[in-house]
């Protein structure tokens, strides 16, 4: 029988693990856990954890889950993406039996023979997705469980301030604050985004590709990297290295354009690396605005997922 999310009493979970994108974030990791606890089988991660997700592990008390590795017969469930530019390399598209995801179905979506479950919504978090689906069923995440959950939200959203928030993430970040111990999920959340934001001791590529994301446009490759920071000009001033390391990045994957943007969330606004006259010029016409020594200011712009990409999207589309 099909692997079914609606019917998961009925499920062969053997073999079964639950992964999300590449450069995990609070999210993807969050998430994963959850469907884990959920539906059964195991959570992994297709990479490093960056700052922030590792201090979330943390506080709620358990180990990392561990690397995907290539198993015969596994049986894989996919949360937080649904781009083959985000599926780690050892994952035969074959053996996904279900999505769980909060973003666009767009150019480069995993294409399947058969049907197979999926739960795609637009809320601000897959992680608010499974706390629906706990509560639905009638369950209650572990609290260790609900940190890292109650993680994918506040991270996702930015703490409640990126445009791609819904009543439903703060809805369920309050319930998983509960069941977590987390009397002031704010306070929480902002404990989250100052660890992310210790980047000193971090590599400038490690930076650049900690979040990290591959798309296909008509035929363009385009790479764009974010770093959200309280302290903006930390990175601000490393702009020689990340350019270096952009170069190196753009020639290595073949991209046509690439991008980093250092988002400055207490401001609410992004610092955009401009790597060279190509990606200056896709910036001007899909941002409206000039940019000066490599960087263009864009005030209230914090969400790759609902303002920064979109519109390079539409202008690469036309
Ligand atoms: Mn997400």
């Amino acid at each position: 029988m099909a692997f079914d999310l609606e019917t998961p009493e009925n499920n062969n979970t053997d073999n079964l693990v639950w992964l999300g994108h590449l450069s995990p974030d609070s999210d993807t990791i969050g998430s994963a856990i959850a469907a884990a606890e959920l539906f059964g089988g195991e959570a992994r991660r297709a990479g490093e954890l960056n700052k922030e997700t590792a201090f979330v592990i943390k506080e709620a008390g358990i180990e990392q889950p561990a690397m995907i590795s290539v198993v015969e017969g596994q049986k894989i469930g996919l949360v937080d993406f649904n781009q083959k530019t985000q599926l780690h390399k050892d994952v035969d598209t074959k053996d996904i039996v279900a999505i769980i995801d909060h973003h666009a179905i767009q150019d480069q979506p995993i294409t399947f023979n058969s049907p197979i479950s999926i739960d795609i919504r637009p809320w601000g978090s897959a992680a608010t997705i499974l706390a629906d689906r706990f509560e639905k069923l009638g369950k209650t995440p572990s609290p260790a469980t609900a940190i890292t959950m109650l993680g994918g939200i506040l991270s996702d959203t930015v703490v409640f301030q990126s445009p791609t928030t819904t009543e439903h993430d703060k809805v369920f970040a309050e319930k998983l604050g509960k069941i977590a111990g987390i009397a002031d999920v704010v306070e929480f959340g902002t404990r989250m985004l100052e660890a992310k934001s210790d980047l000193a001791d971090v590599s400038t590529y490690d930076i650049l590709k900690g979040d990290f994301k591959h798309y296909e446009i008509n035929g363009k490759k385009v790479g764009f990297g974010v770093a959200e920071t309280l302290l903006p000009e930390q990175l601000i001033e490393r702009k020689a290295d990340f350019l270096k390391e952009m170069e190196g990045e753009k020639a290595k994957q073949g991209l046509d354009f690439i991008f980093f943007a250092i988002v400055d969330t207490k401001n609410q606004a992004s610092h955009l690396v401009i790597f060279a006259d190509a990606e200056g010029e896709l910036a001007k016409e899909a941002y409206g605005a000039e940019y000066a020594d490599d960087f263009m200011l864009l005030p209230g712009l914090i969400s790759r997922k609902s303002q920064l990409m979109p519109v390079i999207q539409e202008v690469l589309s036309k």
